[in-house]
């Protein structure tokens, strides 16, 4: 079985997860997917040294220390990461960017602080609107550009976790050491990793990573008219069997997980015939907000030949996940029924 990354850049650093580390609830640190716009900094920087600063609409400016962040109350939250351009390559059209499968998504128990804790301590003035989240990264290439993220104020003071711990260890170094920031059940672009400051701002920031990208745009359209990536999409994907796998006529096990962003997933049906008879899989394992549901169905009397096995996921409102997924330029959100199909031989 394979559990190793699959590198699809090495400077910067981006790899996705086989879809065989996908198949528990808890997706292991070391084979979690990285998505890095610039480098990620060669070692860990002394906690000793660093500092977060808070800064902008608020009455006191603030650097926090590790031990400040460590001293307020502790919070924690499973929360599914999913990269926006995550299923990219699996769209029929083309679009730029890196060729993600299914595996730039993971499920970690996050151990921090709530950001509206810091946001506090700080006093946010009438005029606070938005948090612009940087990281002490070094961008890449000769622009220089910093990737400077921001979110709106009700996000920031409602569900998002300032996290310094995945999976009960200390922040890996890749996924943000010491603190990243974690808009939970938003796509990864809003989860600024090695924060370095916190800017409260009266207007959302711009720049290259606010209005060029992580933005839904056709062709010929002004990227910043474009809607912003915010929430994780209704999704389906299947860990067992694997795509291409030859198996044995009989009863075969389809495993899964499905996800919603902040919603709750409220059912996955399969369907062994494109679609059109569809059969309810059975929710299993845990159930916490902004983590995957884990699924399964036992398909019994397999019979010999090509088949294609396809996963739809319903979310707690009733909404269904397409059959297609919207096309877009930069390809974000793709949670296309059909594109994550899997074909299995059985014999
Ligand atoms: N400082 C910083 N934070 C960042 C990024 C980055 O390049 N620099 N990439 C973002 C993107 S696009 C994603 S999908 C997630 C990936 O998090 P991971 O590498 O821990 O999986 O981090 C986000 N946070
Ligand atoms: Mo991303």
């Amino acid at each position: 079985m394979k559990t190793e990354l699959r590198v699809m850049t090495e400077r910067p650093l981006n790899a996705e997860t086989p879809a065989a580390a996908l198949h528990s609830w808890i997706t292991p640190n070391h084979v979690f997917f990285d998505r890095n716009q610039g480098a990620i900094p060669r070692r860990r920087i002394a906690l000793a040294r660093w500092r977060l600063s808070v800064e902008g609409e608020i009455r006191t400016p603030l650097a926090f220390s590790f031990d400040d962040i460590r001293r307020l109350p502790k919070a924690i939250a499973a929360d599914t990461l999913e990269c926006s351009g995550n299923g990219r390559s699996l769209l029929a059209e083309k679009s730029a960017g890196n060729p993600w499968t299914v595996g730039g998504v993971g499920n970690a128990v996050w151990g921090g602080v709530w950001l509206r804790d810091v946001l506090n301590q700080a006093g946010l003035k009438p005029a606070a609107a938005h948090v612009a989240f940087e990281g002490f990264d070094r961008p890449s290439g000769a622009s220089g550009v910093k990737f400077i993220r921001s979110i709106p104020l009700e996000k920031a003071l409602s569900t998002t976790l300032l996290a310094y711990e995945m999976n009960g260890e200390p922040l890996p170094l890749k996924h943000g050491y010491p603190l990243r920031a974690l808009a939970l059940g938003w796509t990864g672009a809003n989860c600024v990793k090695w924060l370095s400051r916190l800017t409260v701002m009266d207007r959302p920031f711009a720049g290259f990573f606010m209005d060029n990208v992580y933005r839904v745009f056709q062709k010929g359209q002004d990227p910043a008219t474009g809607e912003k990536v915010t929430g994780i999409k209704l999704k389906s994907i299947i860990t067992q069997p694997l795509a291409g796998e030859t198996l044995c006529a009989g009863t075969v096990v389809v495993l899964g997980a499905a996800y919603a962003g902040t919603d709750r997933v409220a059912r996955v049906d399969l369907s062994f015939d494109g679609g059109t008879t569809w059969r309810a899989a059975q929710l299993i394992g845990p159930d916490e907000p902004f983590a995957w549901r884990q699924w399964q169905y036992v398909w019994t009397g397999a019979g010999t030949g090509e088949h294609t096995l396809m996963a739809r996921a319903t979310d707690g409102r009733g909404r269904r996940q397409p059959m297609q997924a919207a096309w877009n330029v930069l390809g974000y959100g793709n949670n296309g029924v059909r594109e994550h199909a899997v074909s299995v031989r059985i014999v």
